[in-house]
This record gives structure tokens, sequence and C-alpha cells, in this order.
């Protein structure tokens, strides 16, 4: 009755499935031997995983070389421009698997390793993952450089090369730990140091200001402490290797390595003090995620790579064109959030301070250049700086950013006389705690266009935060919805369901991803049903034994696997989950011998270190676990599983094997979503909100194919603007009360009984996230998917309905509308 039940096809699970070319092979070997010898200095007999790793990567790495340097010396076709993503994460998790697939280079890899004694997998699962990025944000990142060398643009991404990405997360005993992440402690195979390529990032000094030969003021800024960026650049390689663009990230380099004055004295500590101090801006990523990170270290982070990345551009394209005057024709910059906002201010001092034009023409080309992406309007995660720390630190760009504002107010004055409020709205500096430079503000006024991540969140822009310049720019607002990499989120995580997929739809389902819709003709047929279980099922197993492995527990891969995988949030709702989990918990223990349909719960997922009630969520969720886990009555029925330290490798696993996606934020909150499209694309099923992406994705496959549930967005501003209270919600469920009196009276901490009184009174009060108030009909919701999936036809059918509706969520066609309405480069058809 289950996958594992019926025969397994026999299917090459790979992408390239030819047989290699012997003579390719034996030179593939022969270049990881050269490198594990030459370069790492090892013997082949004394070779661990990781120095196999690293050999096969730097062997991977020299067929991308040439692609590479013709990239960085053509300039782009004629009329061509770049487009420079500006981004302060990108969570780009391993590459081997990725660029072997792209450069067509599996089946060859494969071949040369085994003639070494050595899989694939042995090497693969060797890389650490580059974390240099928080959560969806920094992933939208990875996947759009990926897409852009795929459809063959021209780009570079700029970001910091972090020492330390995100923490590593240890769980003992329920409670989250934080630490250090260490992914260059035996050096980065991918990555081409270049310390000849280095700018000079300035901080605090004066301003002095001149006469110019124009009569015009000139200001020249004298910082009064300098930082070097130095280049480090990683090849993206395309699919089918198409074209390599460049992630150029900057570490952080005293100009003077120490004081060896100070050295020779004996203060060897001293000597050392700036070195320690300019380096920081490189240390460590912040682990903020939708939340605000107001240190002055994050606002040296975000000017030091914004500044290198201007300069950097603008040398490049002085090397080519005699001016600055034609700028905007050749770059397309984009500003991934706010984090780059300052770019305004500084391409504005770089043009008019450094390269002497006008002020209305550097206006000009700084609007024509830049755009900016919105990726959130939870009010406190919206980027603001306090004047005076501004001031302190760069005092130029605050003096540029008060010309920019007076012209601003200047010209809602004169379009709408006498209206103070709506100047105090559009201000670029806010008055409500203390001075404040709004970031979002600048950056929306310097840009040409301003978009959002998903039809709701775009509309929820035009309507709240952005709605009086939206007024002033009519038209500057446009949407881009969100899409990801089907070659890392299809092709290469699930190589089993793309076999399958290039079975029934041919080989040009790789390459145009519109082809799944095709797959609704065959989503009624058994026989293709049933392959299309099988695949699912290897994937439970495979997770099955991670999540036995990980943490002890034992799981049926036969049960429905209910995934919850993102950061731990409030609004992402983990404890709307862990409710519903108590719930059916207390149904089992009150009728035990009921056909209770198997489910397993997996949890997983980062909080970040000072948010409190998000480690307390983690903690509930192992709680639950423990003692559900090792209850007889449930007799396995039930199982819940919260897998430490989730990163892009967990997901790359996690995804492939997941039945049930939950999407259920409080509607109005999660601006896209981007897990929710890898799991749909893989054929789980979604329990979820009508919230960010997943109201388009429930469009693209048919809202009926959705198990959808709760307030829409206006309810909820409904709700809250009328002073709603979770106790209503008790009042009129059949058993939240019961759940929450569980939790709130210890069942589940025996240790420390008053433990989540604070989350349980959070429900019944203000209920902010309306976990109560959505409670019943997520509940409702969860009860239908459990009943659906005691009829896997029923469910195979729903399954590949999901995947065969998800092909417009790509982030090609992300990155080509973009391109078009956006950056106005072209896309090869
Ligand atoms: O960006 C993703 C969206 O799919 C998610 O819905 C959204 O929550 C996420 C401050 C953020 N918004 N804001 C952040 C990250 C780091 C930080 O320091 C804010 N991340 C998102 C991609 O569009």
């Amino acid at each position: 009755q289950d996958g594992s039940t019926l025969r397994r096809p026999a299917l090459n699970t790979s992408v390239a499935a030819a047989a290699p070319a012997t003579a390719e092979v034996s030179a593939l070997r022969d270049l990881i031997l050269r490198k594990l010898t030459y370069t790492l200095g090892k013997a082949a007999s004394e070779a661990r995983d990781r120095d196999w790793f690293m050999a096969t990567a730097l062997a991977v790495r020299d067929h991308v070389v040439d692609r590479f340097l013709a990239q960085m010396r053509d300039r782009p076709a004629a009329s061509g421009k770049t487009v420079y993503y500006l981004s302060l994460e990108f969570l780009i998790g391993r590459l081997l698997r990725e660029n072997i697939s792209n450069l067509g280079l599996t089946e060859e890899l494969r071949a040369a390793l085994a003639e070494l004694g050595v899989t694939l997998d042995q090497a693969r699962l060797a890389e650490p993952d580059a974390a240099l990025g928080n959560g969806g944000l920094g992933r939208l990142a990875a996947c759009f450089l990926e897409s852009m060398s795929s459809l063959g643009i021209p780009a570079f991404g700029y970001g910091i090369r972090y020492d330390h990405g995100l923490f590593r997360q240890i769980i003992r005993e329920g409670w989250q730990q934080e630490y250090p992440e260490d992914w260059l402690t035996f050096g980065n195979p991918w990555e081409f140091a270049r310390p000849e390529i280095r700018h000079r990032i300035g901080f605090g000094g004066e301003v002095a200001t001149e006469n110019g030969h124009d009569g015009e003021p000139r200001h020249r800024w004298h910082p009064g402490e300098t930082v070097d960026a130095v280049a480090y650049d990683t090849p993206v390689v395309g699919w089918r290797g198409k074209q390599v663009n460049h992630l150029r990230l900057w570490r952080a380099r005293a100009p003077d390595p120490m004081r060896l004055d100070a050295f020779n004295r004996g203060d060897h500590l001293g000597a050392l003090a700036e070195q320690v101090r300019a380096e920081a801006i490189s240390k460590v990523l912040y682990p903020s995620d939708d939340s605000p990170a107001g240190q002055e270290l994050r606002l040296r982070q975000e000017y030091f790579f914004t500044s290198a990345a201007l300069q950097d551009l603008l040398r490049r394209h002085l090397r080519a064109e005699p001016s600055v005057a034609n700028l905007a024709d050749h770059v397309a910059i984009q500003l991934n959030d706010t984090h780059p906002a300052i770019a305004v201010a500084e391409l504005m001092r770089l043009l008019v301070d450094e390269h002497e034009l006008p002020w209305a023409e550097a206006w000009r080309i700084t609007c024509a250049a830049l755009s900016y992406t919105n990726h959130t309007l939870l009010p406190e995660a919206l980027e603001t700086w306090p004047v005076p720390l501004m001031e302190r630190l760069l005092p130029r760009h605050m003096q540029i950013i008060y010309r920019i504002n007076a012209e601003h107010l200047d010209a809602v004055r004169a379009a709408h006389p006498g209206d103070d409020r709506l100047l105090a709205s559009v201000s670029l500096i806010g008055e409500d705690h203390g001075r404040r430079v709004r970031m979002g503000q600048l950056a929306f006024v310097g840009s040409h266009k301003v978009n959002g991540v998903s039809a709701l969140h775009t509309d929820l822009m035009r309507q709240t935060v952005f709605h009086d310049l939206n007024g002033l720019f009519p038209g500057r607002i446009v949407n881009k919805t969100n899409g990801v990499s089907f070659r890392r989120w299809l092709m290469q995580c699930n190589p089993g369901l793309t076999a399958l997929l290039v079975d029934a739809l041919g080989p040009r389902v790789l390459d145009a991803p519109e082809a799944l819709a095709e797959l609704r003709a065959l989503a009624g047929d058994a026989v293709f049903q049933g392959r299309f279980a099988a695949v699912k099922r290897a994937n439970k197993e495979a997770l099955a034994l991670r999540i036995r492995e990980q943490i002890g527990v034992r799981v049926d891969p036969g049960a429905l696997f209910d995934v919850q995988i993102k950061r731990i949030h409030e609004y992402k709702r983990q404890l709307l989950n862990v409710l519903q989990t108590v719930a059916l918990y207390e149904a089992m223990r009150a009728q035990p011998m009921r056909d209770w349909t198997p489910v397993v719960k997996v949890f997983s997922g980062k909080a970040a270190p000072g948010y409190h009630r998000a480690k307390l969520i983690i903690k509930l969720a192992c709680d639950v676990a423990r003692v559900v886990n090792r209850d007889p009555s449930v007799r396995g029925l039930l199982k819940v599983a919260f897998l430490p330290n989730y990163n892009v490798s967990a997901a790359e696993v996690i995804v492939p094997a997941a039945d049930l996606s939950e999407q259920i934020s409080t509607a109005g909150m999660e601006a896209s979503g981007t897990g929710n499209m890898k799991l749909a694309l893989n054929g789980a099923l979604t329990i979820g909100t009508l919230d960010g992406a997943t109201v388009e994705m429930a469009e693209h496959i048919g809202c009926e194919h959705l198990f959808l549930f709760g307030l829409s967005a206006a309810e909820v501003a409904e709700r809250r603007a009328n002073g709603w209270r979770g106790e209503t919600a008790v009042a009129a469920s059949d058993c939240l009360g019961e759940v929450l009196d569980a939790i709130g009276g210890g069942v589940f901490s025996p240790d420390d009984h008053g433990r989540y009184r604070p989350l349980v009174d959070s429900l019944t009060a203000e209920d902010w996230f309306m976990v109560a108030a959505d409670f019943d009909s997520y509940l409702a919701a969860q009860t239908r998917a459990a009943l659906l999936y005691r009829d896997p036809q029923a469910w195979r059918r729903e399954a590949v309905l999901n995947t065969a509706g998800m092909g417009w969520f790509s982030s090609d066609r992300s990155i080509a509308e973009y391109a078009g309405e956006i950056w106005n480069v072209p896309v090869a058809p």
C-alpha cells in the first residue's frame, strides 16, 4: 500500500545519465591525484575524506577557470550591462555537487573518484557549508546568483567574507546553545584570493569644504580611520556551464598590519589593537533575521562592503569607458534589503566629491543605477540608524543625506503645500525615537524601482510602510515574486525525482520548468503514482536514518512526514504546530486504539541568540518530543523530532523527504517564503495560511490541492485593530483550553511547572500572532491532511499535482523579470 511495496523502477538516479568517456575520467582522476599530491602535499594512502574533497574541488575549479577569466576580461556584449547584486548575506551551502552538476561532470567525477577508491558522497559530505546568511534572504541571493549565471547575465555578487558564518546550533536538554562556526579552518578550495584588488574604506574624521572652480563648494572627506577591503572571488557556475559569474566577497584588513614601535616597546596587544578593530568587520555574520541589529559594528559592516562594491564597479567601468557619465548605461545595482542602502549616499559621494560631477547629474545617475528589494514589513525589522552615530561614523554621508532629504522634501512641499503629516511620513529622518535615518526611505528615494517579493507583500508595501512614498512616486513599486533554483532544489537534492521527471517528460524539463505542468496528465496514472511514491519513500528512508543518527529517535518511513523547517520566530508560528501536536497526543491517549494516521513531526531551525521567546519555543518542542516519543500508549504512531543545526545541507535532505509542508505564518507577516516553494516542488502538500508567496502557489497549483486555513491578512489587521483577545478563541474551542492547561500547567515540564506560563498567557491575552485565533481552523486542516494520507492513491495524486504546479517558481523566472523590468538587461531566449 505504500511505495516500498511497489516494484522500484530501474532508474538511473543521475541527471547526466550517459556513461562517461574513459579518457575524460582518467584525465580527471589524474588531476585529482596531482592536486592531492602537489597542492595539498598528501599521499593517497594518507588522505582523509576532507583531503579528497579539497583535491576534487581544486580539480573541478580548474574546469571553471577559463570561462571565469573570459567573463572577467570581456566586456558584456555591445549594449551590455553588468548586474551588481549587493547583499550582506549569501547562504551558499556546499558547492561541489552544484558545480559538477552544472558543468555536466557528475558521472565523470563519480567514475574518477571510484578509480581512486573514493565515493562521490565521501568527498561531497566533507565539504563544510558556507553559511554566510541567516535564512531566506541569504539563500535567495545564492539562488539568484546561480540563475544569473544560468541565464547568461553578466553579474557580480558583492558581500562580506565572514570568518565565521551563522552559529552552529547545539540542543542541550532542549535549550539552544550557540557555538562559532568555522567553515574556513581547512581552507576554501573554491575561492581565489585577490590581494591586489583592494579598496580603502574610511570611517569617522572630518569634512573639509573648499571652493570649487565652478563656484560650487567642494567637499572632501578626511576619514579618521581606514580599513582595507580585500577581494576573494568565488566562481558561480551556471546550468550547463553557460556563464561563470563572480561572487566577490570582501575581507577587512588593517592598512598597516601592526604598530612596530609599540611592539618593540613590548606593548604586544597595543601594537595589534588597530588590526583587531579593523578586522572585526569581517569576523562574524550577525545572527539576526527579521529583527534589528542596531550595533555600530553592523553599520560598519554595511558601509564597508557597500563602499568596496561601488569603488570596485566604478574602477571596472572606467577601465572601459572614458568617464562615469554613462555609468547607468552599463551597470544595474540591486540592493538586497536596506543593508546596503548607504549606497545611495556613497555613490553620490563618489560621483560628486571624487569624480566631480554636478549634484543633479550625479543624482540622475544614482537613481538610474540603483534599485532596492524590500524583504520585510515587520516594524521592528526596518533599519534606522541614530543620526549622532551616522554623524560620527560617516560625516560626509550624513551631509549628503541631509541634502537629498532637503531637495526631496522641497519637491513634496511644492506638490502638497501645507501637508505636514505627509512631510513627516516621507522624510528620510524619523523623529519618533530620537532622530534616526530611515534606511528604507533612503533606498526608496534613491532607486528607480523598489520591489516586494510576493504579490501580497508588494500590495502591503503600497498600503502600509511605503503608502505615502508610493503616492509620490507612483509606479516605482513593482512586484518580483521570489523563486528557487531548480538545479539545487530539485536536480541536485532529489536525483530520484529528477530522473523520473526526465523519463516522463523528456530531458527538456531540465531546461524548461514550465514543462512540469504536463505532469497533470499523469497525476491519476497508477503506475506513475507508484514511481513517484517510490522516490518519496527512498528519500524518507534516508531522512529516517539521519533522524536516528542525529537524535536517536526511530521513525517509521511509512508515516506522514510533517515538516516545519525555517528560522524559529513567533510570526512563523512553530508554537501553533506544537499546540496541534499536543492536541493530537492528548486525543491519542484518550482513544489509544483508534486507527490514527502515523505521523512524524519534524522541526528544524535556529533562533536568534537574543530572542528568548523563540528559544523557549524550541525548548517546548523538545519537551513535548521527550514525553510523546517515550509514551507507549501512542504506540509509535506519533513521533516528534527537533533536528539540531538546520542549514542548507540539512534542507537538501529534509526537503525531498517531506509529505506535508508547514507554511503557517500569521497572514500578512511572511514576505514571501521560499521553503514553501522547495517543499511543494519536491511533492510535499502544503498546509498553510494565505500569506507571502503561498498565495500565488495556491493559484498556480489550484487552491483545492493545498490545506489552507486561518485568517486572511485583512482579517488579522481587523482583529488587531479591534482589540482581539485569545481567550475568545479558547472559549469557543473544544480542545484549545485543555492543550494550554497541559502546557501551562507543566505536563511537559515537570522539572519547572511554570516554564511555559508566559507563553500560554500571551496566547489568552493579546494573541498578537493569532495562534489561538487560528488554532481550530489549523486543527481541522491537519485532520483533513491525516485523513487524505490514509488513501495513498489520493495523496499521491495531490503530491504529483503540487510538483506539476510549481514550474513558475523557478528563480530563473524571477531573474528574467528583474532583468526585463528593473535592470533593462537582455536575457537570451
Ligand atoms: O526574506 C525572504 C522571504 O522569503 C522571507 O519571507 C523573509 O522573511 C526574508 C534582517 C532579514 N526578510 N527580512 C529578512 C534577514 C536578515 C536581517 O538581518 C532581515 N529576511 C527576510 C526572501 O525574500
